[in-house]
């Protein structure tokens, strides 16, 4: 009863471990996955269909707090659910999780088209981690003839700097990869400062990648705009009744092999040494100059007026809750 299919199963592990990441990635692997579980689903009742797309969708949503694309993914495919059978709920959610997916790549080009405009001819842009949203841009901008180059911040401990920096030579942009450590040495030389977001609060403020806190007030320091790419997905609706977003806390493995930590520790078996891994940081709207999302840009203050207009009063509990 209530079975979680196998490949969701198996999306939600490569969700907990990385092997699926991205904000937007996450979004559209759960919209897939909730999409298989109603294909394959052999309940014979409505109600077991229903209960089993509760279950697949809380094994989804439990693998990382951060990215708020994760659970707005799952209430929109929850949201075109619909039907007296079995079938049609089946295909109603297939449905639902293939328009998600198509209108997360719409409004991603889209966002794309808007960022590319801040972008003149020459720039140089500072990138953090890896984003899909962030890269639009950049890739707005060489479809119009513009020439861009990158300092790419490495973006420890994952090292997610290394697929931006993939990413950007694929399309024969010149890169200067560098140590986060290095970055505000590099802050004259840059043109923005391009991130995106896992999650934007009410206020405005942006939750992305570690380090994208400091990033931030070193360049607003050093004078050089600050521009996150994100989508209407990352807006956390959740914010706008108070509630805070929980900052993912990461294994410390991914921080210190065992080895560096025997080294470091030697005898007292890991007693007096803390290792702490948060995969997140909160940017003050004060810091942000831009918020770039498929529906235009906006000053972070603003963005509040859009999450209205999106999310209205939504209240309540949430579609999978048993
Ligand atoms: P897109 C990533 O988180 C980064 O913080 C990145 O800025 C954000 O998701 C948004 O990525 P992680 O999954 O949706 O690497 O723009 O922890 O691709």
């Amino acid at each position: 009863m209530n079975e979680v299919h196998p490949a969701v199963d198996s999306v939600a592990e490569d969700i907990a471990s990385m092997e699926i990441r991205g904000a937007a990635t996450i979004a559209d692997a759960a919209a897939e996955a909730l999409a298989t579980q109603a294909q394959d689903s052999d309940a014979d009742t409505p109600e077991a269909f229903r209960a089993e797309m509760r279950a697949a969708a809380r094994r989804l949503r439990e693998t990382r707090p951060t990215a708020v694309s994760l659970p707005n993914s799952l209430r929109y495919v929850f949201g075109g659910m619909s039907g007296e059978s079995v079938e049609a709920l089946r295909e109603s959610v297939v449905a639902s999780a293939a328009e998600f997916c198509r209108e997360l790549d719409q409004a991603q080009d889209n966002l794309g088209q808007i960022g590319a405009n801040r972008l003149r001819d020459g720039d140089t842009v500072m990138t953090h981690c890896h984003s899909t949203d962030a890269l639009s841009c950049v890739e707005a901008a060489l479809d119009q003839g513009k020439e861009i180059s990158a300092v790419v911040k490495e973006t420890r401990p994952r090292k997610q700097g290394h697929i931006t920096a993939r990413q950007l030579r694929e399309w024969d942009v010149p890169v200067t990869l560098v140590v986060d450590n290095a970055a505000r040495r590099y802050l004259d030389e840059v043109d923005h400062v391009l991130v995106g977001a896992d999650s934007i609060a009410a206020d405005g403020s942006v939750i992305n990648k570690i380090g994208t806190s400091g990033l931030a007030v070193n360049a607003r320091e050093r004078g050089v705009p600050i521009m996150v790419a994100a989508q209407t997905l990352k807006l956390h609706p959740d914010t706008m009744t108070g509630h805070t977003v929980e900052i993912e806390m990461r294994d410390e493995r991914e921080v210190l092999t065992a080895e560096e930590e025997a080294e470091i520790d030697g005898d007292s078996q890991g007693e007096g040494l803390t290792v702490e891994n948060p995969a997140f940081d909160v940017t003050p709207p004060r810091y942000v100059d831009a918020i770039v999302t498929e529906r235009g840009q906006f000053p972070p203050e603003s963005i509040v007026t859009l999450m209205r207009e999106l999310f209205g009063d939504q209240q309540g509990g949430e579609p999978w809750d048993e």
